[in-house]
């Protein structure tokens, strides 16, 4: 068939023939290869509001900045419909779906086969990291969806220059995402083109490509975000001995100006992009941004751990965000920006829960119908979210593109845990870490589709994320020491900001208080700040941490910082039945750890 080309061809054969192979699978009206320009971008986005996808909000509020409204079926990704298909069951492990890769390519080419007729495939080759970077990996995502597209240019570096880099290498990751709608031509495409019934997120970590099918949504469609940086790269980076990590980079700079960057690693919706662009509450600290959400970090020549960010955007939750919580990402999402499900105001502009102290009298909601305070709806899409270029943060650290990255001092792992986990622990020495990230647990959040707020094992934040065994990850993780001089190893702890009392209210403020956590890491890795030893790790006194002007009784710091060696023994069976999981694959020093846990702590409750 005669399909219209547009755009630059690469000229790399291997790609060349991939596209034309995905073509004649999928079967689009035309072709179209990005380069990358505001030109293009300000094409996609007119034709997401022509084609009803997106309003233009209002220029003076929120310039350049349009809201989509998702079909309410596809808006977090799905977890059940995702599949790490690596040559055995095995080698996927415990944590992921599996297929035969033979068998899952069967399913999809049968709905791939003609699911593009009527549209458009657009060719998007990006850079996951500063184009050209050593660190830096490139991918192409092929989409039938001009939200996909529009999302990828903020969210990573795409077009031409990637190309350029790329040459006539055949090392790119190749991705294809359909929505999984062909149209015949005489019906209306939907504002929100999605499959109803068939979803596929598929990952083939052996030959390095992504398959999704169905859902337009986040990251089961942006195939650089996790598809990409996380699950194929997490492989990647076991086989070549670096670390792909579901981790914000920040950088903390003390009042003597002495700089350290700090990366942590916690759940989707648990405070990454707000801790990143944190703003501290004691004076003189300066908090940095390099990235919200993902961290790729190799060893360098001295022997220390370097990271980057492989993302240029910021795809952040809505809810919750305000000048109070988060100003710098409010700051940042000012223009420029696509916002997803959430709430209109009357003039044109986005809302969402907890934005203003005070609710607007009236919106339309993120399902498009009329919305007033107390009618008992949220607004916005618990999941909605904003797309906005990394650059625009007030708070961005000039350094956050440095091809080579930036050397880590410390590690933070922490979840959603309402009881028995101190605010702040840490490590005795890397493969206690490496436990502690081991068995981190947070209740479930609105990232993923299904119940929210039960809590769930979920190691090192990368339970969805692990593109392989979890209990090789975890061995993986344990042989990072024995690459450099144990004294180059980032220090690791574990840090809990959700604690309740018995009200059921949070005992830690959270938000730019984290700050006293951070100067407390900060001074214990410079060796001035002293801990204490428990059976769980190495906790602050509440007189070594930095409680100047901070409003907080004092029974609530005892008890944030207290070490509860019956509720942790009560845990104990749980991490049990967690290892076991992992069956001979768990590494032997990770069970001595629970062992010598359990020994410490019946010490104590004795
Ligand atoms: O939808 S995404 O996977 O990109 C967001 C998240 O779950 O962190
Ligand atoms: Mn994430």
């Amino acid at each position: 068939m005669n399909r219209t080309i547009s755009g630059v061809p690469a000229k790399n054969q291997a790609l060349v023939t991939w596209v034309e192979d995905m073509a004649t699978l999928c079967q689009p009206d035309a072709i179209h290869w990005c380069d990358g320009s505001p030109t293009e971008y300000a094409h996609l986005l007119r034709g997401m509001v022509h084609s009803g996808t997106a309003m233009w909000l209002d220029d003076q509020k929120r310039p350049n900045s349009v809201l989509v409204r998702s079909d309410p079926g596809d808006v977090a990704r799905v977890e059940d419909r995702t599949f790490i298909c690596s040559p055995t069951q095995d080698d996927a492990g415990p944590t992921n779906n599996w297929k035969a890769p033979d068998e899952m390519h069967g399913i999809l080419d049968g709905l791939y086969e003609g699911c593009m007729r009527g549209r458009t495939l657009y060719v998007i080759p990006y850079s996951m990291g500063p184009v050209g970077s050593p660190i830096a990996r490139i991918g192409i995502e092929l989409t039938d969806s001009l939200y996909v597209v529009a999302n990828m240019h903020t969210m990573t570096r795409v077009g031409t220059r990637v190309l350029d880099v790329m040459g006539q290498s055949t090392d790119f990751v190749r991705g294809l995402h359909s929505v999984g709608v062909p149209l015949t031509g005489t019906e209306a495409d939907a504002p929100w083109p999605c499959n109803p019934t068939h979803k596929y997120i598929t990952h083939f970590p052996a030959t390095r490509e992504i398959r999704s099918f169905g859902s337009g949504y986040g990251g089961n469609a942006l195939l650089g975000k996790k598809c990409h940086a996380l699950r194929i790269a997490s492989v990647q980076a076991r086989d070549e001995g670096w670390l792909a990590e579901h981790m914000l980079i920040l950088k903390l700079t003390s009042p003597e100006g002495t700089v350290k960057y700090i990366t942590g690693a916690f759940p989707s919706a648990c405070g990454k992009t707000n801790l990143a662009m944190l703003i501290p509450t004691i004076p003189g600290w300066k908090v940095e941004t390099i990235g919200d959400d993902i961290a790729w970090m190799k060893f360098g020549a001295d022997g220390r751990l370097w990271a980057i960010n492989p993302e240029a955007g910021f795809f952040g939750v809505a809810p919750g965000t305000s000048m109070k919580s988060n100003p710098n990402a409010l700051l940042s999402a000012a223009r420029n920006s696509i916002f997803t499900n959430c709430a209109m105001t009357l003039d044109g502009d986005v809302w969402w829960e907890q934005m203003t102290d005070e609710e607007p009298p009236v919106l339309t909601d993120w399902i498009r119908r009329p919305w007033r305070p107390g009618c008992g709806r949220p607004a916005a899409n618990p999941n909605a979210r904003f797309t906005t270029p990394a650059h625009q943060c007030p708070v961005i650290a000039p350094e956050w593109e440095d091809p080579r990255g930036v050397p880590i001092s410390a590690m933070l792992f922490g979840g959603r845990r309402p009881t028995v986990v101190p605010l702040v622990c840490e490590a005795f020495n890397w493969r206690h870490g490496v436990f502690l990230g081991s068995i981190m647990s947070s209740e479930t959040t609105a990232a993923a589709a299904g119940a929210v707020g039960q809590l769930r094992f979920d190691p090192f934040a990368m339970l969805p994320f692990c593109g392989y065994h979890m209990g090789d990850y975890f061995g993986h993780w344990l042989s990072m020491t024995g690459r450099t001089s144990p004294s180059m190893m980032p220090r690791l702890y574990y840090v809990n900001w959700f604690r309740k009392g018995d009200d059921g209210k949070f005992l830690w403020p959270g938000y730019g208080e984290n700050s006293r956590v951070l100067e407390w890491i900060f001074r214990r890795c410079d060796g001035t700040a002293d801990a204490v030893d428990t059976p769980i790790g190495r906790l602050p006194r509440p007189s070594d941490l930095n409680t100047e002007g901070l409003d907080l009784p004092r029974d609530a710091l005892v008890e944030l910082l207290r070490v509860d060696a019956s509720g942790w023994l009560a845990t104990v069976e749980q991490i049990e039945r967690h290892y076991a999981r992992f069956g001979s694959r768990l590494p032997t020093v990770l069970r001595e750890e629970l062992a010598a846990l359990v020994t410490r702590l019946r010490g104590v409750s004795r």
